[in-house]
């Protein structure tokens, strides 16, 4: 087997994004781009010799034949040892899991996470760092740079390797050893939850709809649920991973998860639903006759997690992302434990997670995660839940009402506007940061402007400073909204409007949150003039 030097120049725009790279499949797959991305990865994190790395994806179209180049590139510049998800499938919290209990220097995850998959959809590739974690932006930076010098790339002149069946093989000097990517992750599970008392939940005839949208969950909640915990067979639906996601959306909001919605809604609902995103890293949690918004799911798990035995001792701390509710905060206070404020992503939680700060942590966007692994874990936060619902044997409804009247409710709601064209998008942008210093004072309808400010964040353990991580406004009373531009979109630019309102009157706990929060939204307009920006009447999707 020989390797081959290709020669190659930069290709513009491989910027990682919130999460690592994403852009259309047909982008990955042109000319050069894979490899050069793989190499500048390697280059910007001081070459692969002699270092084990784990390789797995969601099993989104491209994921199999982008895992085949990926290993003769890592053998061509001299790794030791791949571990590689049988399939070549790996869901990310499974990787990071890996990545953390083999020691090995990091992991490449092939993924677009909730994005769509297909030729004509999304593809993604992130690395993941010795402790299990995305990349912090110091790696990123040097990783972009090696994107912006590359002259040539280094790969192995070889067959494909058999990644179908568990085992070892070699590929050059390099050996590739393909694992079960549920075995190890499923121990880890039974580790942290009580899964006698959960099983003996679903014996008594507790029901269980899990919606694994055709990702990659599925193998993993298939084993889990319904073999091992004994969920009825067929409550985990649309299991099987396909290469376009069942031509879904893989991302488990109300909209993109509708049916799951309505039957937990409706009259037929089981006592649980849940589901899981493309790559496995984020969850959706409803009980019969109630959405769980994302931020509402962190704080109540904060407040029950000791109920489950690897929570038992309590927490350290937790964390959130600035747009995700203060929900969490006010648990936080209660506990008497710290509450840190972080930039949009999960690599932000790293630090504070291998620091011993915080145990929980928590994302508006569907992400919720534990010091377990370093990565956000759709599954494990549907694992606390059960947890907490056989310890407690209340319904899902009946708790979220027990903690709203012990800690009052934020309502939450977030406004995105998809496929923006940039030059608006930046103009919205760009214009209501100028106006920020001069909001204090002002009021628009009954709410007053108490702060308005551009986040940025000093990482408390590492000292590294991030800028420029979104406009947040906060009103007289605790309402606040705030503006940002996602980081993992592909075309265009998605601005998204986080709205919120903080009650503990008994009298209001219980309003519709569309209602609850027009004053706020009616304020976002006012101040942001999303309408005559964007040209849009209303947000194209409400999380
Ligand atoms: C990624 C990150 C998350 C982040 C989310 C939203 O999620 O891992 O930490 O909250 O993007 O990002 P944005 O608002 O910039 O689109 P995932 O599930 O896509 O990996």
């Amino acid at each position: 087997m020989q390797t081959q030097t290709i020669a190659t120049q930069p290709i513009e725009g491989q910027k990682p994004g919130t999460s690592g790279l994403r852009k259309k499949t047909r982008v990955f797959m042109g000319p050069h781009y894979l490899e050069n991305y793989v190499q500048a990865i390697f280059d910007g994190i001081g070459g692969v010799a002699g270092k084990s790395l784990v390789l797995g994806g969601d099993g989104r179209y491209f994921n199999d034949r982008a895992a085949q180049v990926i290993l003769r590139m890592a053998a061509a510049s001299g790794a030791a040892r791949l571990i590689v998800g049988q399939g070549a499938l790996l869901s990310t919290p499974a990787a990071s899991h890996l990545i953390r209990s083999r020691g090995t220097d990091g992991g490449l995850i092939l993924s677009a996470s909730h994005n769509p998959g297909g030729p004509e959809a999304d593809f993604g590739l992130k690395y993941n760092t010795p402790n299990g974690g995305p990349a912090p932006e110091g790696v990123t930076d040097r990783i972009f740079a090696a994107t912006r010098t590359i002259t040539e790339y280094r790969i192995l002149e070889a067959q494909d390797v058999d990644l179908s069946t568990p085992g070892e093989a070699r590929l050059g000097e390099m050996v590739v050893e393909v694992v079960d990517p549920v075995a190890d992750y499923a121990a880890l599970m039974e580790t942290l939850f009580d899964f006698d008392a959960i099983a003996a939940m679903f014996a008594r005839g507790f029901t269980l709809r899990f919606d694994a949208m055709h990702a990659v969950t599925g193998p993993y909640a298939k084993a889990i649920l319904e073999t091992r915990l004994g969920a009825a067979p067929g409550s985990v639906i649309n299991a099987v991973p396909l290469p376009d996601f069942g031509q879904g959306h893989p991302d488990p909001n109300p909209i993109w998860a509708k049916p799951l919605v309505d039957l937990m809604l409706g009259e037929s609902a089981p006592d649980f639903g849940a589901a899981s995103d493309g790559d496995g890293d984020r969850n959706m949690i409803l009980g019969r006759g109630i959405y769980v918004t994302p931020s509402d799911s962190l704080a109540l798990l904060a407040a029950q997690a000791h109920l489950a035995p690897g929570y038992a001792g309590g927490l350290k701390g937790v964390a959130r992302s600035m747009p995700t509710s203060g929900a969490v905060d006010r648990v936080a206070a209660a506990l008497g434990i710290d509450c840190y404020e972080t930039p949009t992503g999960w690599k932000f939680f790293g630090n504070l997670l291998d620091a011993g700060r915080a145990t929980l942590c928590g994302e508006e966007s569907a992400g919720t995660g534990s010091d377990h692994v370093r990565e956000k874990d759709g599954l494990w936060a549907v694992l606390l839940w059960l947890n907490i619902l056989a310890a407690t044997g209340k319904p899902v409804k009946a708790l979220m009402e027990d903690h709203c009247a012990q800690y009052g409710r934020n309502y939450y709601r977030r406004h995105d506007y998809e496929d923006v064209e940039a030059d608006r998008a930046n103009a919205l942008y760009d214009a209501l940061r100028a106006k920020l210093s001069a909001l204090p004072g002002q009021s628009f309808g009954p709410l007053m402007v108490k702060t308005a400010d551009e986040f940025s964040y000093d990482d408390p353990v590492d000292g590294s400073h991030s800028a420029a991580q979104g406009l947040r406004i906060g009103f007289a009373g605790g309402s606040r909204v705030v503006f940002r531009l996602s980081g993992t979109g592909t075309v265009g630019a998605t601005i998204r409007v986080y709205l919120e309102r903080v009650e503990t009157d008994p009298a209001r706990l219980t309003l519709d949150p569309a209602t609850a929060l027009a004053d706020v939204a009616a304020a976002a307009e006012a101040i942001a003039g999303i309408k005559a920006h964007t040209g849009r009447e209303a947000p194209d999707v409400i999380t």
